[in-house]
């Protein structure tokens, strides 16, 4: 062990005495005289105020290296000096190292490995030091005290049961809020009687449940609490103190452990329905509905400082990805109650330790925490941390960081880590953290160190891949029994007390009361939605999206009127220019006029919008300039916000680079708020695969699993433009795989009007289903790809489009039928070559796919002898399955016509790297569309 040499300084240290030079200029009397004296002594020196922190921490290393230097407190005995910057040294250590030697671990399991900044003797502290007094440098403790208290103080805050790891923030004020709430307490709780009973009555309850659901339903799955049961009054306290701090709503959001438990004992769920799952009762509506442990639920729960309405989110087994969809659903609610500083409804994030660690999911949803876009205003974390994942118990196997809570140290959160044996630090623990998240804003972390009871679920033998861990396991008494020891022995109750505690909440669960806080009677409704119009609605019911000549007139002027001075870039000028023109019908409108007049026309209606996504404000492709930047000096306007006067919210805004976590955000904010229009937008459709979860575990299947609606609109930009195997494909075949029951719709909208009637149709009817959106690239400069602005008054959302040029119908023998751009390929390679015997049509929504429309197209051509399917895609990509299953094409098709493919080859990868063979590839599936060569590919009968 080694005394740190001749400088006095090591980080610990410069951050100490940097905390020190911050008081003395908010208030020179916080200091000690020493201090003062000295930090006086450098503004004398011609430092003032502004003085960075590190030079003062630089001069003082200096003079600390000069044992005559005047200028450094203690000056006057450099060795007394010295020690009393020794002492400063040793406290820091615990502040930023205590939670290493911190008892943390409910099974004892292995020796910490000691930290040498915590022995006193590092700091060249001797035995005879012991007794010797020093100042403490601490604003939360008597001035001057011998060093053996100042260590029980230190050893006492940090190194018991709870270990608090704050040091890395970098805000003084939040550490400083961290340090003053344990230190003046030493991180004892203190809690009175009344307290002490109710974290034993929930105590109880957490263990008594599993017990019963035990004995009662032996063998079957339920992901037992055992062992974590201290999570119970835990989130008891954030939900009953939340009210206090004007909480109206919690979101929680949580994997399979101890979710039965928070359900019956948090959420307030009726323990007969349970009772009811476990007996194979399914009481729900929804298609196929979910196994116990998704399941969601919601109450409202009264507490001293009013109703707090309570939500659990459903999730699929897919661990983490329900915290952005919870952080979505936050936002949409805080966004109903024009809750701007975020202290009205509060995300609740439970988490498994291995899960925490190895998800990425969780360190992009830490990236979303604080920006504009997506800020919930901080979140509380809770790590179940049973210290095992599965049968993955060894660290060394699970993570590569000192604690599964590190990532959130990118956020600078406080982490707590608690042992879940003392569930009075573990409810002290959740107060700190509410409190926190009030006062700042931001993420906090309570790492909750327990052990697993049972195997990963019941059914599983745990000795046989943790023989070491289980042997403790199977000693440990368990939490109930140790607290209601320690009460029983500390003489606050009984045990005849405790007993009749635990008969009660039996009695209870057996004549279904229900067992969580009291739930309220009289709730206040104003923010709860209303789901009743969305039921029973079909997605061909009338949507009325024209707008009258005056809006469009109104509309555009709000579109283009930018404030005084606003100095354009000429690009964009040009752009506006023609903005004012395609409204006045002196020029077809484009995608991106047409877009940003659907928005402006649902702001107008009262529907408020939202729409995300990488580089969205601009647009990937330079279309959509929803956000206009000013030359001169960067500051932005948003059109979109100033259509007219108490309009409803628009926002536009640029993603973090994330798929997943971005798009599940947006899933649960419009899973949340129906009455928006919400769009993901993807930078290419591409990408949405890193999303996957997101579409196959939510946005396909909610409604069939859990009866959620969700209107999400999803735009892909998708299309074969010679870019290579990457920017090419959406991968339409898997949206059309996912379509089934009426789950979502598929469009490709191949014109300006069809995306402006087709957005606007997603919120006015009250068809609340997801839409993905094959979106244009290319077709955003096409010059056939434009429409007349009358189609704003006169037109609707077409599912399909029958040929636009005037051909005699009866000399029509093939009808080709295609979807998005390939369209326009076609449509001018038939007029150059003037043909005059093939009609094209387009099918602009695959999903549901419009029967009776295609049927009538079909049949609108008496001697129509062949349908021919065209794509872009590889022949296994791609509409060309879902065309050719007897559900869709093949059932619109008459007795007599042959079906066939023209498109490219069956292929492993989207699209070819060479523009050469690219166009090649192009040339010949158009060229098989209309006959100019042979079709290489089989057709098909109705009959085959
Ligand atoms: C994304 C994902 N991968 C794998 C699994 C399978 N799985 C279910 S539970 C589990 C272990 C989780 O460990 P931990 O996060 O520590 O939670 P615990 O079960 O210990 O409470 C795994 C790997 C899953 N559900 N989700």
């Amino acid at each position: 062990m080694s005394n740190p040499g001749p400088s006095v300084l090591y980080s610990g240290n410069a951050a100490f005495i940097e905390q020190l030079y911050e008081t003395f200029l908010r208030d020179p009397g916080q200091v000690e005289p020493e201090w003062r004296e000295y930090f006086a002594s450098l503004q004398a020196d011609g430092a003032g105020r502004d003085t960075p922190h590190s030079q003062v921490v630089q001069k003082f290393s200096d003079a600390a290296r000069q044992p005559r230097a005047a200028a450094a407190p203690g000056a006057a005995s450099p060795a007394i000096h010295q020690k009393q910057v020794s002492v400063l040294q040793l406290i820091n250590a615990y502040r930023f190292r205590g939670h290493q030697q911190a008892d943390l671990d409910p099974l004892k399991q292995h020796e910490r490995p000691k930290v040498p900044e915590l022995d006193p003797a590092f700091h060249g502290l001797d035995q005879a030091d012991l007794d010797a007094k020093f100042n403490t440098g601490s604003l939360f403790a008597p001035n001057e005290l011998a060093l053996r208290e100042i260590l029980d103080i230190v050893r006492e805050t940090y190194c018991r049961t709870i270990g608090a790891e704050y040091m890395h923030i970098n805000e003084t004020e939040q550490k400083r809020w961290i340090q003053q709430r344990l230190e003046e307490i030493r991180s004892k709780p203190g809690f009175g009687i009344d307290k002490r009973k109710r974290i034993l009555d929930r105590v109880i309850a957490a263990n008594a449940l599993e017990e019963y659901l035990h004995t009662k339903y032996v063998g079957q799955k339920r992901f037992s609490l055992e062992g974590g049961e201290s999570t119970i009054p835990l989130l008891d306290e954030l939900v009953q103190a939340s009210g206090t701090h004007g909480v109206r709503e919690v979101v929680i959001g949580m994997a399979h452990r101890g979710r039965l438990n928070v359900l019956i004992n948090i959420i307030g769920k009726r323990p007969h329905e349970l009772f009811g799952e476990f007996e194979g009762k399914y009481g729900g509506d929804s298609a196929s509905g979910d196994v116990k442990y998704h399941l969601g639920y919601s109450s409202d729960i009264q507490t001293p400082g009013g109703v707090v309405h309570l939500t659990l989110a459903f999730n699929p087994s897919h661990l983490e990805i329900i915290d952005p969809v919870v952080e979505g659903s936050v936002r949409a609610r805080q966004d109903r109650r024009l809750d701007r500083t975020r202290d009205q409804v509060l995300p609740v994030l439970l988490h498994g330790d291995a899960a925490f660690a190895g998800q990425g999911v969780v360190m992009e949803t830490f990236q979303l925490s604080q920006t504009r876009g997506y800020t919930t205003g901080g979140t509380i974390h809770v790590i179940v941390n049973n210290q095992i994942g599965f049968t993955t118990s060894d660290p060394l196997d699970s993570r590569s960081t000192l604690y599964c809570t590190d990532v959130a140290k990118a956020v600078q959160a406080p982490i707590f880590h608690v042992n879940g044996d003392d569930p009075e630090a573990v409810v002290l623990a959740g107060k700190l953290a509410l409190d926190f998240r009030m006062e700042f804003k931001k993420d906090v972390i309570i790492d909750l160190v327990c052990f697993r009871r049972h195997g990963h679920s019941e059914a599983d033998e745990p000795a046989a891949t943790q023989p070491i861990m289980y042997r403790q396991v199977r000693k440990h008494p368990g939490v109930r029994r140790l607290y209601a020891e320690r009460l029983v022995q500390e003489g606050a109750m009984s045990q005849a007390d405790v007993d009749a505690m635990a008969k009660e909440y039996v009695d209870s669960l057996e004549s279904n009361r229900p067992v969580a806080g009291t739930l309220a009677t009289n709730v206040d409704t104003k923010f709860l939605i209303n789901y009743a119009p969305y039921k029973g609605t079909a997605w061909n019911m009338p949507a009325d999206t024209a707008l009258s000549a005056e809006m469009v007139a109104r509309l555009t002027e709000r579109l283009t009127t930018l404030p005084e001075g606003f100095a354009l870039h000429p690009t964009v000028q040009r752009i506006i220019e023609n903005r004012r023109k395609m409204g006045a019908g002196e020029m077809g409108m484009d995608w991106g006029y047409a877009e940003n007049m659907a928005y402006a026309a649902l702001l107008d209606q009262g529907y408020p919008v939202r729409l995300s996504g990488q580089d969205s404000g601009r647009g990937t492709f330079f279309h959509r300039h929803a956000v206009i930047h000013n030359q001169e000096d960067g500051t932005t306007f948003l059109p979109l916000q100033h259509i007219r006067p108490g309009q409803p919210s628009f926002l536009v805004i640029n993603s973090t680079l994330s798929e997943e976590a971005v798009l599940a955000f947006e899933y649960g904010y419009s899973s949340a708020e129906p009455s928006s229009l919400v769009i993901w937008e993807a930078q290419f459709g591409d990408f949405a695969n890193g999303a996957q979860v997101v579409f196959d575990q939510f946005i396909s299947s909610c409604e069939a699993k859990w009866g959620r609606f969700c209107g999400l609109t999803v735009m892909l930009p998708h299309g074969y433009d010679g870019q290579g195997p990457e920017h090419s494909s959406a991968r339409l075949e898997r949206f059309l795989q996912l379509c089934a029951q009426e789950n979502m719709q598929v469009c490709v909208p191949s014109t300006p009007a069809q995306m402006f009637h087709m957005l606007r149709r997603q919120v006015i009817r009250p068809y609340r289903k997801p839409l993905i959106i094959m979106s244009p690239k290319s077709l955003l400069r096409h010059k056939l790809s434009v429409s007349p602005v009358d189609l704003l008054v006169k037109g609707r959302f077409e599912l399909v489009i029958d040929e636009i040029d005037p051909l005699d119908k009866g000399a029509i023998t093939r009808l080709v039928f295609c979807a998005g751009k390939v369209y326009f390929d076609l449509l001018e390679a038939r007029r150059s070559n003037s043909i005059s015997n093939i009609a094209i049509g387009r099918i602009e929504q695959l999903f549901p796919f419009p029967h009776k429309e295609v049927k009538a197209v079909i049949d609108s051509y008496p001697n129509l002898k062949e349908v021919v399917w065209v794509q872009e895609e590889p022949k296994n990509q791609g509409s060309w399955y879902y065309m050719q299953s007897r559900g869709t094409m093949i059932g619109a098709l008459g007795e007599h016509h042959t079906f066939g493919y023209a498109g490219r080859h069956y292929s492993a990868s989207p699209a070819v790297g060479s523009m050469g063979l690219h166009q090649k590839q192009q040339k010949q599936l158009v060229d098989d569309a209309l006959a100019l060569t042979k079709l290489e590919v089989t057709t098909h009968r109705k009959s085959a």
